[in-house]
């Protein structure tokens, strides 16, 4: 049979106070996984734990800069100390900036870069020791449709996920060898906090212009929600894609795959 259990596995998902980390988290708890996170601030920690525990999960919530090199390295020691050897990774943690490219500042740029792109980075080469040493990992990094489009205003956030998933072949590339499989998920139009902007109603009370550009872009006709992602996101994390390596699964409802419907 395959084998899409989680069972003994223990699983760090960054960034997974909510939204699609959250989902994700919930959905490894659910196929047996132990569940770690770490989000930016207590307050979002602890709003975290108090979500997992509605769900009936009891995770293990830290507080943890993705950006801060040392604070990830103590904060992977404590957790191989305190639980024990990661075997799934998920690099989720991410911002946006939604700015026009020639009126964005290059720290504003360097920012989005550093949490999308050099956090994944940070924490896979603080995880991958002792993946090594257990002889096997899985990472999985959140990547986007900007992993393989523009648009208008999100240079920084096209730029750092378009360098995660060459980030994710690499990982692949170079670790292969320790049964360490490195792949990514790219959501498409998902609703959760971070595109929140692009669905709110105008103030006649119809739709946001980008909110019907999407549907009309996606063959199933709708945004994404979390749940879509549940299954993909443990299969990547099973035995069950142990020769699955390098390879961005696109959970977009279609969007890659279309022109866009026809404006009636
Ligand atoms: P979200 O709602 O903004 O959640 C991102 C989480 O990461 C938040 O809890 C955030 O904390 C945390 N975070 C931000 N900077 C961090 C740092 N330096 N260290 C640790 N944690 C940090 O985003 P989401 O929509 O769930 O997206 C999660 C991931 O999926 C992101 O990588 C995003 O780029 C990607 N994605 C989203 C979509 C979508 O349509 N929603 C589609 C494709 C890909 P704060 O609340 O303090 O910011
Ligand atoms: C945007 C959106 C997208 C989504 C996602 C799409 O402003 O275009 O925020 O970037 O977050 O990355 O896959």
């Amino acid at each position: 049979m395959v084998n899409f259990s989680l069972e003994g596995k223990i699983a760090l998902i960054t960034g997974a106070s909510y939204g699609i980390g959250f989902a994700i988290a919930t959905a490894y708890a659910e196929a047996g996984a132990t569940i770690v996170f770490n989000d930016i601030n207590q307050e979002l920690v602890d709003k975290g734990l108090a979500a997992y525990k509605e769900q009936g999960i009891e995770a293990h919530g830290y507080v943890c800069d993705v950006t801060d090199e040392n604070a990830v390295n103590d904060f992977i020691a404590k957790i191989e100390k305190e639980i024990g050897i990661i075997d799934i990774l998920v690099n989720n943690a991410g911002i946006i900036k939604r700015i026009p490219m020639i009126e964005m500042k290059a720290e504003e740029f360097r920012q989005v870069i550093d949490v999308d792109l050099v956090g994944p980075f940070i924490v896979s080469k603080a995880v991958i020791p002792g993946m090594i040493r257990k002889g096997h990992g899985k990472i999985i990094n959140i990547c986007s449709m900007m992993s393989e489009l523009g648009r208008e205003t999100v240079s920084a956030y096209a730029a750092a996920k378009g360098g995660l998933k060459m980030l994710t072949r690499n990982i692949c590339s170079e670790y292969g060898e320790y049964n360490i499989q490195c792949n990514g998920i790219g959501p498409g139009y998902i609703e959760t906090p971070q595109t929140a902007p692009l669905r709110e109603r105008q103030p006649d009370g119809s739709r946001h212009p980008f909110d019907a550009f999407i549907v009309a872009k996606t063959p199933a006709g709708r945004w994404g929600t979390t749940e879509d992602l549940k299954g993909p996101a443990v299969f990547l994390a099973s035995d069950a894609s142990n020769f699955v390596n390098g390879h961005i699964l696109y959970v977009d409802g279609g969007i890659l795959a279309y022109i866009g419907k026809q404006p009636s």
